[in-house]
């Protein structure tokens, strides 16, 4: 019989308690079919975060930590410098990592720490009841924005990628999406090619990944796809921000 899908070995058989049409799954998915491709799940040690995919140490079938709102890339670094050969890699939300967690991400980029980052951009807090992330759009109506994100009152959405960029630290950041799939497959080359770099030794790596949250957008999962690619794409493009190649390095 052809076998036409595999279960990756880099995931549990867990089933995800993530909401239906949330593409948290499909980033959990890509991110251990990577390992699985590297062969590194027995050596992975990936660093948990808060917010939805708090739970992602019940799915990633390699060792894990738990770290709190934000500090997960601190975590990684301790356990990158105490163990340099294993690969390290944090999943992170956009509460998580630009909000609480800003300045962890910031140093540990500055600091060039050899880790992986997965930043899962969905533009709202989605455990905590859909309230206003950083990365929320201008406009965009949360719970705590019920009338849109006004600018001159919330300030404007912090573009990490580019942010992240002007460190010279990070060697390798790229913009992704999972909106369709064409893209998910983008997205998948991308967080593999963060992780051999980080293989090779080369610095600070994330990438980001513009995701959907259906039930605090309020919104259908398909429609959700669509509005991710109407309203995310325009002011967070995908793209390469910062490789090696580009660096010299
Ligand atoms: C130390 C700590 N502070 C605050 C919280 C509350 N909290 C949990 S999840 C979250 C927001 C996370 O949202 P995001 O990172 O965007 O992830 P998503 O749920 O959208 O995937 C907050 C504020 C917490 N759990 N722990
Ligand atoms: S609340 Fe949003 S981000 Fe969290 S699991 Fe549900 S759809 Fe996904």
């Amino acid at each position: 019989m052809v076998k036409v899908w595999q279960k990756p070995e880099s995931l549990t058989d867990k089933v995800l308690h993530y909401c239906p049409g949330c593409t948290h799954g499909i980033i959990h998915k890509i991110t251990a079919e990577v390992m699985d491709e590297l062969g590194i799940r027995e050596e992975t040690i990936g660093v948990a975060p808060v917010g939805c995919s708090v739970l992602a140490y019940n799915y990633f079938n390699c060792d894990m930590q738990q770290a709190a709102h934000g500090r997960a890339p601190a975590v990684a670094t301790g356990i990158k410098r105490v163990h340099p050969d294993k690969p390290v890699f944090t999943y992170q939300g956009d509460g998580d990592l630009a909000s609480i967690g800003a300045a962890e991400i910031v140093h540990a980029a500055a600091r060039g720490e050899k880790i992986t980052t997965v930043f899962v951009n969905n533009a709202i807090y989605g455990m905590t009841g859909g309230q206003m992330a950083p990365t929320s759009l201008e406009k965009q109506v949360t719970t705590t924005s019920p009338y849109g994100r006004d600018l001159d009152h919330a300030g404007h959405p912090i573009k990490v990628s580019e942010m992240l960029s002007t460190l010279p630290g990070a060697v390798y950041i790229e913009r992704v999406s999972v909106h369709d799939v064409p893209h998910i497959l983008k997205a998948k080359k991308a967080i593999k090619k963060a992780f051999e770099y980080q293989l090779e030794g080369k610095g600070f790596t994330l990438v980001e990944v513009l995701s959907t949250c259906p039930t605090n957008w309020g919104i259908d999962p398909v429609e959700s796809l669509d509005w991710l690619k109407d309203n995310m794409l325009p002011y967070y493009p995908l793209g390469n921000f910062r490789s090696p190649e580009k660096e010299g390095k």
